[in-house]
């Protein structure tokens, strides 16, 4: 099933956002219903017009062929019904489908109107961007037959609601009530006391994170689109990943209702470059959060202290410096000095990152030391990394020895699942990165 955004929506999206949804069209797989216009009706009622959607009603007078009275008057030969287009097959598979107006669609695959009963068709109304299953039962074509017509069609899909039961990813069934499904952009979401990992991009209608140790967690690069609307429970979190120059992103037709708590996550080989990101874009954001986590100072302090600035419609993250991987010192270079704040603060708990944790786990161990294994000698900023044989002090390169020799028997005992990488000795300048700062005590 394909989904994407509904057509009203797109006026709301365009007045709203910066970032369009997605173009993905709508292909309608609801319940049939059957549309039959009787023999010289009066095609100006209601109950003899079709009424797909707000703008395609479709009709016929006495005679003639088929016309869109919501926007025409009469039918137009080779034209009409206006706003739509016609083809022969499934509507799953229009991208594969030629569509022609409904009478150059008539005599290019049938020999005209009165063949097409019984022909599995598709009918595109363009504006919504929606394609949907048409099978015509009857065609009156002689002045005489006074223009009766009828066919079954489909209809939008139900809109399902999808609730959380366990913690799990977005993208697998087990993770939600149904069992079978994954939300699509047609499906309201409730997520309950659990943990929900967005790690690709996903839709759904509407998202509430309704209890209060719900949590919705999206990778970075990752976009969470939602047509509707975004609501979070008091003490409910939102976790957005930032990796190098990439955070996730929240984007909603709707409102937004912020509540709960942001926590910043941090891929501590990779932990992010100053700039600007749009966590969440909304019809309309209505509150703040109530308490963010994860960068601590190392933001522009922002209309809220914490690197977080609200619009009517958007929420921005300012990071205001690089942060380099082991990088404990913040000289935006990895190299034997933050190897020995690692070493002074190693297997002890309450620290964070300038008191070696690297990956935000308050514990500065040997997976933060992987950290700094993994980028020693490395650098975004123009500082000459202090590589071995080049360290100032004597005394300090011999504890770096003893220490590191200490440490690898730490690792191979413990045997953690954290592989080291192999040793990097090149530098890498990214060219004109101001240096770090700490802003704000905190
Ligand atoms: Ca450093
Ligand atoms: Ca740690």
């Amino acid at each position: 099933m394909t989904i994407g955004r509904r057509a009203f929506l797109g006026v709301v999206m365009g007045v709203f956002l910066t970032t369009p949804l997605s173009a993905d069209p709508v292909v309608w797989t609801g319940p049939s219903v059957t549309f039959q216009k009787p023999a010289f009706a009066d095609w100006t009622l209601p109950e003899n017009q079709d009424r797909i959607t707000d703008n395609v009603w479709i009709t016929r007078k006495s005679q003639q062929g088929l016309f869109n009275i919501q926007a025409e008057s009469s039918y137009l030969r080779n034209v009409s019904p206006s706003g739509t287009e016609w083809a022969t097959g499934s509507a799953v598979d229009w991208s594969n489908l030629t569509f022609r107006p409904w009478e150059l669609w008539t005599e290019a695959d049938f020999s005209g109107p009165p063949s097409t009963p019984g022909a599995n068709a598709v009918l595109h109304l363009i504006a919504a961007d929606v394609y949907l299953d048409i099978r015509f039962l009857s065609w009156g074509q002689r002045p005489t037959s006074g223009g009766f017509f009828s066919y079954e069609r489909s209809t939008a899909a139900p809109v399902l609601t999808l609730t959380s039961i366990i913690d799990g990813d977005w993208n697998t069934p087990q993770t939600w009530d149904d069992g079978s499904l994954t939300p699509s952009a047609a499906d309201n979401v409730i997520v309950l006391g659990h943990a929900v990992a967005v790690s690709a991009d996903a839709a759904a209608l509407s998202l509430q994170i309704a209890e209060a140790d719900g949590q919705i967690r999206i990778g970075a690069s990752v976009r969470l689109e939602l047509i509707e609307s975004l609501t979070m429970a008091t003490g409910s979190r939102l976790g957005v990943s930032v990796a190098g120059a990439s955070a996730g992103r929240i984007d909603a037709g709707g409102d937004v209702s912020l509540g709960g708590i942001l926590e910043m996550q941090i891929d501590a080989n990779k932990p992010f470059e100053a700039g600007t990101h749009s966590l969440v874009t909304a019809g309309q954001i209505i509150g703040a959060f109530d308490a963010s986590s994860g960068l601590g100072d190392y933001v522009s302090v922002g209309d809220s202290g914490d690197g977080l600035v609200y619009s009517d419609t958007t929420v921005t993250l300012t990071i205001d410096a690089n942060l380099h991987p082991g990088d404990a010192n913040l000289d935006t270079t990895t190299d034997v000095r933050d190897f020995n704040v690692w070493n002074t603060h190693k297997f002890t708990s309450g620290t964070d990152w300038t008191t070696g944790d690297f990956d935000g786990n308050g514990i500065t161990d040997v997976r933060d030391f992987n950290v700094w294994n993994t980028a020693k000698f490395t650098s975004v900023g123009n500082g000459a990394p202090i590589v071995e044989g080049r360290v100032p002090e004597p005394a300090g390169l011999a504890m770096l020895a003893v220490a590191t020799m200490f440490l690898l028997g730490y690792v191979a005992r413990l045997s953690t699942g954290s592989s080291q990488a192999s040793p990097t000795a090149t530098t890498t300048d990214r060219g004109s990165v101001p240096g770090l700062r700490r802003l704000g005590p905190r």
